[in-house]
């Protein structure tokens, strides 16, 4: 396929999965609104229609609970294709039904850059509408997830990071008692290739922590006390650190004074905060299970978005730049979720190994804003040829670059237009 075609599909695969104003992940394996997607997509409807952009975020936050959590899930309406649904999370937090946590808040970052890539000004009212929306959210991050106020944020499920089976949960997830399940029957691997997807054993755990939450009515200081699974994550706090950043310049284009000063506690809070995920012996920033008080030993992707959290001090920029050039030198295609040295790694598990786009595209970000255009490219590069000889596949080996886990990717469809097609980028240059 040429590169114009390629543009055309990755489109036509976005308004296929468009439900009418939100965009399903693909469809089967995931039929409904996701949160981060969600987000992603937005960048790709931006290249061609900059309201239906608007709209994807906005009909998310329509899900926002009365506490100001952002579901990971919406359930608009039920699908029998897809295990657990809104029954199974018993959740009453919110105007849809909903998943009971939240997933990586993207969105600040995006609808900044919605608006200074419009040209009318007129985004400026949209973005205004969501600002109140986007303060609650970043608030109930900081009471629930950070609320020994650390300066860094954990997650309550592996599917909170959007990294679901990542090596760095294992030991977490171990400490997590079965409670009392019940039999019940996946839906994901009717959909994908058992080997690409987590394991009966991370199953298992996933509902038996949805079960200690559902006992607690999903209440988020209650979860905060007692959920079996909290697990600062690297990935979530990099993000939701950028987040403010891009945060804070929408609050002082809006002129909105108070929020930006409390903006500019919080970055100051995690910048130092970050310190606490720093893994001397590695050289990288890991998970540290806050229930255990245990760094984790290997590196993730996630390591990478320091840069893109805007922490680029020489020792940080000179280890990731190291690493990056190490597992180069080991599999054919960048960024692996895991580290390819780490005995976890897996090239076709999911978060074990495979490449994700969009994991590649924030990592680019913050290399390209740190002055190191060289890797910041070699990631394009990489993903673009994935993509061409992968199709929009949800994630791909880092060996072969073959394809894996769903195909018809939204979010995939919207980094190639949005950063990885080469029409984008000579367009950009
Ligand atoms: C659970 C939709 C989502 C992504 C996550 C990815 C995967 C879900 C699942 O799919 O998770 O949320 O059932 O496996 O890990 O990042 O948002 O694409």
């Amino acid at each position: 396929m040429s590169n114009s075609d390629l543009d055309q599909k990755a489109k036509s695969i976005l308004i296929e999965n468009d439900q009418g104003g939100y965009t399903v992940p693909t469809k089967g394996l995931y039929p409904y609104q996701w949160n981060w997607d969600s987000v992603f997509v937005a960048l790709g409807f931006a290249t061609f229609d900059q309201d239906r952009a608007w709209r994807e975020i906005e009909m998310l936050f329509q899900g926002q609970w009365r506490d100001g959590m952002v579901p990971h899930i919406l359930f608009r309406k039920d699908d029998p294709s897809y295990f657990p649904g809104p029954s199974v999370w018993g959740t009453d937090g919110g105007p849809i039904p909903s998943s009971g946590h939240s997933q990586p808040p993207v969105a600040a970052t995006v609808i900044r850059e919605l608006v200074d890539a419009d040209v009318t000004g007129q985004s400026l009212d949209r973005a205004a509408a969501l600002f109140p929306k986007l303060m609650q959210w970043h608030r109930w991050f900081l009471a629930y997830r950070d609320p020994q106020d650390l300066g860094v944020i954990a997650v309550i499920h592996p599917w909170e990071s959007g990294r679901d089976n990542l090596p760095d949960w294992d030991d977490a997830l171990r400490a997590v008692e079965i409670a009392d399940i019940g039999p019940y029957e996946r839906k994901d691997t009717s959909h994908v290739d058992p080997a690409m997807r987590p394991q009966k054993a991370d199953y298992d755990r996933y509902l038996s922590i949805m079960a200690a939450c559902r006992a607690v009515q999903w209440d988020p200081a209650e979860v905060a006390r007692t959920c079996p699974f909290f697990v600062a994550d690297p990935g979530i706090t990099f993000i939701f650190l950028r987040a403010n950043r891009d945060l804070l310049s929408l609050a002082e284009r809006l002129g909105r004074v108070a929020e930006a000063s409390e903006i500019r506690g919080w970055i100051a809070k995690m910048e130092s905060g970050a310190k606490t995920l720093w893994n001397e012996d590695l050289k990288a920033h890991v998970a540290f299970d806050e229930r255990s008080g245990k760094l984790t030993d290997g590196i993730s992707s996630a390591a990478f978005l320091a840069l893109y959290a805007g922490i680029r001090d020489e020792t940080t920029m000179a280890s990731l730049q190291a690493h990056f050039d190490r597992i180069a030198s080991k599999v054919r295609f960048l960024m692996p979720s895991y580290d390819p040295d780490h005995a976890s790694y897996e090239p076709l598990r999911y978060w074990r190994g495979p490449i994700w786009a969009m994991i590649n595209y924030m990592i680019a970000r913050g290399f390209a804003e740190a002055g190191d255009t060289m890797r910041a490219e070699r990631l394009r590069v990489d993903t673009a040829s994935l993509i061409e000889t992968g199709g929009f596949a949800e994630y791909f080996s880092p060996e072969t670059g073959a394809g894996a886990g769903g195909g018809t990717f939204s979010w995939t469809s919207a980094i190639w237009l949005s950063w990885a097609s080469p029409t984008h980028a000579e367009q950009a240059a």
